[in-house]
């Protein structure tokens, strides 16, 4: 196996559910043959091992009847208006199973619901589901390139071939699908960081290609659209929101796009933003540059989500930078603007607070921002599955409208920064697309639990032995503490280097702020740059006291002595060393349990993912030393766990230290000195 198919594998069920699914499944009805139906027939045959047909009319026991009203009288009683057009039920009535719904994509949901009910050996004699997704807008957001790179891609090069649209390609194909069968609904296909040619004429008429296969799978085409557009294509010697000419380009460019692609999605902007052009430039604000793009796209149903990642690269004023510029602009975005927002005030570290701005706009659309590309975790080297991460985002409690307004009850939904690349199984690291799975199916319903997910994964990539699933859901669950012990202690973030995968804690030390009394950046109100001063009340007097203040986000928030104890009992700086070496022998042990279920994985995707895990235990090793002496060198505290620490001096000093005795060899100096 190479991978390519991914969840999607459709193996042929095991002898205890085999004669139950041959018996409840065989044969597929609907008036005609589209996305759905093709997906159920191939499923269906390959997990029955019996070729399953398509018909018109129920034919015999175990029709698996699909559609929706308009198209299908058979399913019309099963559907009511609250289902929503992407919404189903599926029910096992007199041997025949029906999938209904109101729109094609819930009959398209329900049919991979249905197959996912088999690659995970449930029973299906007595079905009886319903659902409907959480959120409207359930997007990926690539951040592919012209000349095919990908920003923060780590699995290759992308994987749309632009010069050969319209014509399209089996990964097309393929990638609509995976999308569909996990409920995306939309994807943004290029860079935020986006280069103005991609609204081009020649572009356009390539992406009605791409748009048709998309659309087949329920998947809308968004694009990333530069703000400078009507300078760079048009000729204009402004893009000022406010210029009557730079409204007409932006209307025209709508109404072009929309004779292509009529049910094109909209645009994604960042502008104003690490160099991207944007309507400050005018003295204009946020809103009034998502209002322009919106007013263009509004005859035709389409939005705009407007990026609120925005920061001058200033350690201290980072975190506070998006929530000062957006909040108050809070009830003058047009409607069918949307305000994209990272999950974290910084930039998808391993660990940071919720962004602020979740529950501070309440007359404005929002979305999350989420990171499955793993940046600043691990890369496609490390394994870090992140569902348990975006869980705590979706259940954070803003109290913005008293407790219980948690993220998951504001936002309209997300946008998760794509993972796949051109290698054959999308995403290098084989595990990796665990997160991508995990993504969509949360969107869908935040409420799932990452041990849910994490299994459904594994059961779908890998089968149904008992050890395997047990091994691999419980590898999966338990990593991203993993990363974060060795990488990141109590929130601190970006010990990294400019690769964001190398350690590199020294590069950031005015950040970080580790010096001889203690560590942490203090963002407090009563004495620090007054960050914890944008959240509502609990949440505010929670993160302002040290006394109450989350251990994990501690040294986000707070400035404290090494000898600080957190709520754990340990003092900050034995919780530093602990966590670091404890979780350098956890990716290890990562290793081991992989290396466990050696004859319970085909050999080529075993081989691929234990490359993976040796790569990982190196770096872990590395991670860990970089980062215990750093903390060693700035605070000079003893670690009283251990019975020896190794420390690197700069220069080329080494520091051997053990309780009670420290030792300090400098070059040229071949005896000890006790310090
Ligand atoms: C950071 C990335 C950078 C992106 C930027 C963004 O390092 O490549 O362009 O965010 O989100 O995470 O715009």
């Amino acid at each position: 196996e190479d991978g390519h198919e991914l969840w999607l594998r459709y193996r042929k069920a095991g002898p205890d559910r085999l004669a139950e699914y041959r018996r409840a499944l065989t044969h597929v009805v609907a008036p005609r043959e589209d996305a759905a139906v093709t997906e159920l027939l191939q499923g269906l045959s390959a997990i029955t091992g019996r070729t399953v047909p398509h018909h018109t009319r129920p034919r015999r026991d175990g029709a698996v009847i699909i559609g929706t009203p308009d198209t299908s009288p058979d399913v019309a009683g099963f559907v009511d208006n609250s289902l929503g057009p992407e919404g189903y039920v599926i029910r096992t009535v007199d041997n025949a199973v029906v999938i209904a719904s109101q729109g094609r994509r819930g009959v398209l949901y329900g049919a991979f619901h249905l197959l996912r009910l088999l690659q995970t050996q449930r029973h299906v004699t007595r079905l009886d589901i319903r659902e409907r997704p959480a959120n409207p807008l359930r997007l990926v957001n690539h951040w592919d390139n012209l000349d095919g790179s990908v920003e923060r891609g780590y699995a290759g090069d992308t994987i749309f071939d632009w010069d050969a649209l319209p014509t399209t390609g089996p990964r097309d194909l393929a990638y609509a699908r995976t999308l569909a069968s996990v409920g995306i609904n939309g994807t943004v296909v290029n860079n935020v960081n986006a280069n103005p040619a991609f609204l081009s004429t020649e572009m356009l008429t390539g992406f009605v290609g791409l748009a048709a296969v998309l659309r087949e799978w329920g998947v809308t085409l968004y694009l990333s659209a530069n703000f400078a557009c009507p300078m760079v294509l048009g000729g204009l010697p402004t893009a000022d929101p406010f210029d009557a000419g730079v409204q007409q380009w932006w209307r025209d460019k709508a109404r072009e796009i929309y004779d292509m692609i009529p049910d094109f999605g909209g645009f994604l902007v960042k502008a104003d933003s690490e160099g991207q052009p944007g309507p400050l430039t005018y003295g204009r604000t946020h809103a009034d540059g998502a209002n322009l793009l919106a007013a263009a796209v509004r005859p035709y149903g389409g939005i705009v989500m407007w990026r609120a990642f925005i920061h001058d690269f200033d350690p201290v004023t980072w975190a506070s930078k998006s929530y000062k510029t957006f909040q108050p602009l809070d009830g003058q975005f047009a409607a069918n603007v949307v305000v994209q927002i990272k999950n974290g005030p910084i930039d998808f570290q391993v660990r940071e607070p919720v962004h602020p701005l979740f529950g501070a706009m309440p007359r404005t659309r929002t979305m999350a921002e989420l990171q499955i590309t793993q940046e600043y975790t691990g890369q496609s080297t490390h394994l870090c599955y992140l569902v348990p991460q975006w869980k705590e985002v979706y259940d954070f409690d803003t109290h913005a409208a008293g407790p219980g307004t948690t993220v998951a009850r504001i936002v309209d939904g997300a946008a998760g920064v794509m993972n796949f690349g051109s290698d054959r199984n999308w995403t290098r690291h084989p595990l990796a697309a665990a997160n991508t799975h995990g993504y969509g199916r949360l969107v869908w319903n935040p409420a799932l639990k990452a041990a849910e997910l994490a299994e459904e994964w594994v059961r779908m990539t890998f089968g149904g032995d008992a050890r395997v699933v047990s091994t691999l859901t419980g590898m999966l669950l338990g990593s991203w503490e993993t990363y974060e012990d060795y990488t990141s202690p109590l929130g601190v973030g970006f010990m990294i280097a400019g690769d964001h995968f190398t350690p590199n804690p020294a590069g950031n030390a005015p950040w970080n702020r580790a010096d001889r009394e203690g560590t942490g950046f203090d963002r407090t109100v009563a004495t620090g740059v007054g960050y914890t001063g944008h959240y509502h009340l609990p949440v505010f007097q929670r993160y302002e006291s040290l006394a109450d203040c989350p251990d994990v986000l501690l040294l986000f928030l707070h400035h404290v002595p090494y000898s600080h104890r957190l709520h754990s009992g340990k003092t900050v700086i034995q919780h530093i060393y602990d966590t670091h070496w404890d979780g350098r022998d956890d990716a290890h042990r990562l290793r081991e349990l992989w290396r466990s279920l050696k004859s319970r994985v085909d050999r080529s995707r075993y081989a691929t993912t234990l490359e993976r895990f040796d790569q990982q235990a190196i770096q872990a090793t590395l991670w860990r030393d970089s980062i215990v002496s750093y903390y060693f060198e700035a605070g000079r505290v003893l670690d009283s766990s251990r019975s020896w620490t190794q420390v690197r001096l700069d220069g080329d000093g080494l520091l051997l230290g053990g309780w009670p005795n420290l030792l300090e060899l400098s070059a040229g100096n071949a005896s000890p000195r006790q310090v």
